[in-house]
C-alpha cells in the first residue's frame, strides 16, 4: 500500500498515529540535550513519506503565474553558502490533549511533546531568491506578497500535495529562513524532509514545508487546505455549526509556551526537582519561568539554562530549564509553570479559557498532578 516504504523509526517515540505517522517523544528525554537527537525529534506527517532520489531532485521557484525563476539540483543547493540556525519546530496541536478534556476537539493526539530543538543547516531562502534573473527578480520578488511551500509528498485518496506559505514579510524580518538538507549536523531524516525542507524560525512547524519541490511567489497566501481549512484558531464559543475559515488569520508566529517534562521527590530532603522547555514564537527569548507546588498559590523561578548564543529578539530555539521547589507537607500537589518572553508575553491560567475547536495553541500553563509527596 502507499506506506509500504516509511522509514525506520526508534522505538523510544509514542506513536500518536500510524499511518500517516505521528509521534513524539517521551517528554523526559526532552530535557537531556539542548538538542533533540534526530530519532527522537517529534514527527508529523499528513501523508506516506515520499521517496525521492536525490540525483533526480529538484528546488524550483516560480512566480505566480507558474514561470519558473530557479531550477536547482541538489548540488546547486549545497554549492550556495551554508548557513546554520539553532530553531525549535512546535506543531500548534502540542498539548491538544489538555484541550480535548476541556471539550471534545478534533485532531490527532497530543501530549507535550509535539515540539522538538534542532541545529539546521542549508541554504538561504534568499540566496536562492536572488538567483533569479533580474528583472523577475525586481517584478516578481517585489510584488509577491507570500511564499508558499509545496510539498513532494502526495495524499494517496485524493492526490492533494502538502503546502503552506508565510507572509513575505517573515524573509525581510528572519534572515535564516533555510532550505535545510542537514539536521544536528547529519543528513536530513526522511522523516523530517529529506532532502530539503523549510525551516522558518518562531513560526508555527505546520509552515516548515518537508520535502520541499517549489517554492511559489504568490500574491495570495497558499490555496492548500493546510493554509486555508486547518490550522487557525478561533473563540471558545464557536463551533463546527458557525466556523468561518476566512475569518481568522493563519496562524504564523507561535505564542510563548512551556512544559515541565520530567519531575522526581527527594524524600528526605522533602523537595521536588522540576524541568522542562520554555520557547516563543517570533524570535522572542525566555527570561523567566516561573513555577509553583501548590496548583499557583506561591511561585519560584526557575533556573534558565541559558545559551551565550540566544540573541535578544533571535532566539529562536528554547530555553530549558531547571527547579528545585519545597514539597507541601503531605498529600496531592500540583506543579505548574509558565514561562515569560522578552516581550514580557505569558501564558494563559486555564486551558479553558483558549478552548478552540481543533485545538490548537494551547500554552496555558502547564499542570502536573502528583498523587503523594
Ligand atoms: N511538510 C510536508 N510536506 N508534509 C507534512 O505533512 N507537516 C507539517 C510540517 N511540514 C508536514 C510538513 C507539520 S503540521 C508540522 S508540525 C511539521 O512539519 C513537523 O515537522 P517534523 O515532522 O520534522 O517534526
Ligand atoms: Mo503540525
Amino acid at each position: 500500500g502507499p506506506y509500504a516504504e516509511e522509514p525506520i523509526r526508534s522505538p523510544k517515540l509514542i506513536v500518536q498515529g500510524e499511518a500517516p505517522f505521528n509521534a513524539e517523544p517521551e517528554l523526559k528525554l526532552l530535557v537531556h540535550d539542548q538538542l533533540t537527537p534526530n530519532d527522537l525529534f517529534y514527527v508529523r506527517n499528513h501523508m506516506p513519506v515520499p521517496v525521492i532520489h536525490p540525483e533526480e531532485y529538484r528546488l524550483e521557484v516560480v512566480d505566480t503565474n507558474g514561470k519558473m525563476l530557479v531550477s536547482l539540483s541538489l548540488e546547486d543547493l549545497k554549492k550556495l553558502p551554508k548557513h546554520v540556525v539553532a530553531a525549535t519546530i512546535q506543531c500548534a496541536g502540542n498539548r491538544r490533549n489538555e484541550l480535548d478534556a476541556v471539550k471534545k476537539v478534533k485532531g490527532g493526539r497530543w501530549e507535550g511533546g509535539a515540539i522538538s530543538n534542532a541545529e539546521w543547516g542549508g541554504a538561504r531562502l534568499a540566496d536562492v531568491l536572488a538567483l533569479s534573473p533580474s528583472s523577475a527578480k525586481t517584478i516578481e520578488i517585489s510584488e509577491a506578497h507570500h511564499l508558499c511551500f509545496e510539498g513532494l509528498d502526495t495524499d494517496p485518496g485524493t492526490g492533494a500535495v502538502y503546502a503552506a506559505s508565510i507572509p513575505v514579510d517573515v524573509l525581510h524580518r528572519v534572515p535564516d529562513v533555510l532550505l535545510a538538507y542537514e539536521m544536528n549536523g547529519e543528513t536530513l531524516p526522511r522523516d523530517h524532509g529529506y532532502p530539503v525542507r523549510a525551516v522558518v524560525p518562531g513560526i508555527v512547524g505546520a509552515r516548515c514545508v518537508k520535502w520541499l519541490g517549489r517554492v511559489v511567489l504568490s500574491k495570495e497566501e497558499s490555496t492548500s487546505h493546510w493554509q486555508r481549512q486547518d490550522y487557525r484558531s478561533f473563540s471558545p464559543g464557536v463551533d463546527w455549526d458557525t466556523v468561518d475559515f476566512t475569518k481568522a488569520p493563519s496562524i504564523q508566529e507561535m505564542p510563548v509556551v512551556s512544559s515541565i517534562c520530567d519531575h522526581s521527590l527527594d524524600g528526605e530532603k522533602k523537595t521536588i526537582s522540576m524541568s522542562g522547555y520554555a520557547w516563543s514564537g517570533d524570535g522572542k527569548g525566555i527570561i523567566r519561568v516561573d513555577v509553583s507546588a501548590d496548583g499557583g498559590k506561591t511561585w519560584q523561578e526557575a533556573a534558565l539554562r541559558k545559551k551565550g548564543s540566544q540573541k535578544r529578539n533571535e532566539t529562536y530555539d528554547w530555553t530549558l530549564w531547571d527547579a528545585t521547589i519545597k514539597a507541601p507537607a503531605n498529600g496531592k500537589t500540583e506543579l505548574v509553570c509558565k514561562a515569560v518572553d522578552s516581550a514580557y508575553n505569558t501564558q494563559p491560567e486555564r486551558a479553558e479559557s483558549i478552548w478552540n475547536l481543533r485545538g490548537l495553541l494551547n500554552n496555558a500553563w502547564h499542570r502536573v498532578d502528583v498523587d503523594k509527596v
